[in-house]
């Protein structure tokens, strides 16, 4: 018996929230096929497929070795006729053709491009494709185009944000946040989290939960902080959102989002690199291929110490196991789960309906 069939033997839990995942992904070929698909369906507004094949993807990325047999496969929980299709394809050609005819699709190529720009979501990305632009050199020459302040920077640091971010990098921006934050406000506590609390080697941007162990302690740090850093010449974009936790769940409010309330900041900044820390040698041809920073992005999310325990979980990531663990909450324990709190709806019903 293979490791596989072991595992499967003792039965693949339904819910991602519920597996181990490891770090190393021993299917890749099978999720990079999966996760091509799924990237096509959101793309085309099919957010339902999209998600099942993320979730045949997730099953996938849990197993301790590679999967060899479709009857492995046909034990596995969360796998649609779609998704079995393409691996059953894979395991006997070896790669999947409706993936690699996915790939070439000048749409695909184009929103994938439009996508992976800060600032830009899906229906941007669309309205440009419809408008016939294809390339950033389209975006950048566009006459007519109204950019956001965003999406400005984004384009202008397209390369750099598009290249991973190390931990090293990333463990560099959490120390200079951190001594900034303490020189306002000593007991500052900062938190690397998102993929690299994971564990990851690398990352497309770097979370940093900013909190004090005294309740109302942070408020007011974040602008300090960021004002700090741009007058040392180390922010090169930010947006500063307040904090809408009060709005939000006011009687009045409107707000369906998922997003949490926290008081944040979308930034991104310039960190110094020597150059065998940044992959400087991959542009060498570009007149800037001296330089000796790199544009990051980096979210900073500042949290009251009553609520860190959920924003540190909501944060940590991935964000399939959060919404599993979501799923989970409200599915299995009638309970509703963000990055604010974890409380029974039973137990509220009861309460609205005695008050
Ligand atoms: N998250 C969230 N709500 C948001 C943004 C993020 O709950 N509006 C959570 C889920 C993510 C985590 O925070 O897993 C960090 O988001 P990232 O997009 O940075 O994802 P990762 O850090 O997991 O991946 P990467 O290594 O690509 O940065
Ligand atoms: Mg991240």
């Amino acid at each position: 018996h293979s490791d596989v069939d072991v595992v499967v033997a003792s039965l693949v839990p339904a819910y991602g929230c519920q597996r181990r995942t490891p770090l190393t992904n021993k299917n890749c070929i099978f999720t990079d096929a999966l996760e091509t698909l799924s990237k096509e369906a959101s793309f085309c507004g099919s957010d339902g497929r999209s998600l099942a094949f993320i979730r045949a993807a997730s099953v996938l990325r849990s197993l301790p070795s590679t999967l060899t047999t479709i009857e492995e496969l046909n034990r596995l929980p969360g796998f649609g006729e779609h998704s079995k299709r393409v691996v059953q394809e894979i395991l006997e050609d070896g790669f999947s053709a409706e993936v690699e005819r996915v790939t070439q699709k000048e749409k695909y190529q184009t929103m994938k491009l439009f996508t992976n720009i800060f600032g830009v979501g899906m229906k941007t990305a669309n309205r440009w494709y419809q408008e016939g632009l294809r390339s950033l050199g389209d975006l950048r020459n566009s006459q007519k185009l109204k950019l956001s302040k965003q999406q400005e920077a984004g384009l202008q640091h397209y390369e750099d944000l598009n290249m991973p971010v190390s931990r090293a990098e990333a463990d560099l921006i959490a120390k200079m946040v951190e001594e900034v934050a303490h020189s306002f406000l000593p007991g500052t506590i900062i938190t690397l989290a998102g993929g690299f609390r994971r564990g990851k080697l690398s990352g497309h941007d770097v979370d940093i939960l900013i909190t004090h162990a005294q309740e109302g302690r942070e408020e007011g740090l974040l602008s300090k902080v960021i004002g700090q850093l741009q007058s040392q010449g180390l922010i090169l974009y930010h947006d500063l959102k307040r904090n809408s936790y009060h709005d939000a769940f006011s009687p009045d409010s409107k707000s369906t989002s998922n997003m949490d309330h926290f008081e944040r900041s979308f930034s991104i900044f310039r960190l110094k690199v020597a150059s065998h820390i940044g992959d400087i040698g991959a542009r060498d041809h570009s007149p800037e291929s001296s330089k000796d920073w790199k544009a990051v992005r980096v979210d900073l999310v500042v949290t009251p110490i009553s609520q860190y325990p959920y924003a540190l979980l909501g944060w940590t990531g991935s964000k399939h196991f959060e919404r599993e663990l979501r799923r989970f909450s409200c599915n299995e324990k009638k309970m509703v789960l963000n990055s604010h709190a974890l409380y029974d709806t039973v137990e509220v019903q009861v309460a609205i309906s005695q008050s």
